[in-house]
């Protein structure tokens, strides 16, 4: 019962380590494999670009793959970052990205600075259908950053319901209520029977 969580992303890693630490699956990383083929994420969508590194990964190392494409959807900015979440200053530097969706969103007041973080998740396995599974979690863009947890846009992210930035809440806290945190959730109802089929 292996699957690969293939993110390069640390924030991530983390995040899918204590969501499956619970479904008691051998979790490996992209550090477990040496040959690893080079994915172009050129799709429209987050699923289209979840499934375009799930199925690369599954069709190249032969086991079942689990990709993650995610992002920040600003209202004020007609979706963007979106699907660009992650380059959105240029290289990624979450420190960069930060600046420039403040320098965007300045002068603008708090009832307009909505947002939301949404997640697609994409599970393939060699000849087996593709299952698929998202979330998303509101919230709205601060004018400066909290908080010192999670990663990426985190600590500009202010989550109403529990008066807080997701950077200012405990990895457990976050899975709760975060996009990701839902996705999974979904994706785990649907898991058990998909695998044993
Ligand atoms: P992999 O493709 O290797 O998984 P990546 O970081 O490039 O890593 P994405 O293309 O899905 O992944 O971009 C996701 C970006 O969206 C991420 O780098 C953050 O900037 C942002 N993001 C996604 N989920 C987030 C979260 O829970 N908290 C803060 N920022 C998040």
């Amino acid at each position: 019962n292996t699957i690969l969580i293939a993110t390069n992303n640390p924030g991530k890693a983390r995040e899918y380590a204590e969501l499956f630490g619970a479904y008691g699956l051998e979790v490996k990383t992209l550090k477990d494999f040496t040959e690893i083929p080079a994915i172009v994420e050129d799709g429209k969508t987050f699923t289209e670009n979840a499934r375009k590194k799930a199925q690369t990964l599954s069709d190249a190392l032969g086991v079942a793959v689990l990709a993650d494409d995610s992002g920040l959807v600003v209202d004020a900015l007609n979706g963007e970052p979106g699907i660009y979440s992650a380059r959105y200053a240029g290289d990624h530097d979450d420190a960069a990205n930060n600046r420039k969706l403040l320098a965007n969103l300045k002068g603008l007041p708090a009832e307009k600075r909505t947002a939301h973080f949404h997640c697609s998740i994409v599970v393939t396995r060699p000849g087996k259908e593709e299952l698929v599974a998202s979330g998303d979690a509101n919230g709205l863009i601060l004018e400066e950053a909290k908080g010192a947890g999670g990663f990426g846009y985190d600590p500009l992210f202010y989550y109403p319901p529990l008066k807080k930035t997701f950077a200012e809440l405990s990895q457990s806290e976050k899975n709760e209520v975060s996009h990701r945190g839902i996705a999974t959730r979904a994706l785990m109802k649907k898991f058990a029977n998909w695998w044993e089929e």
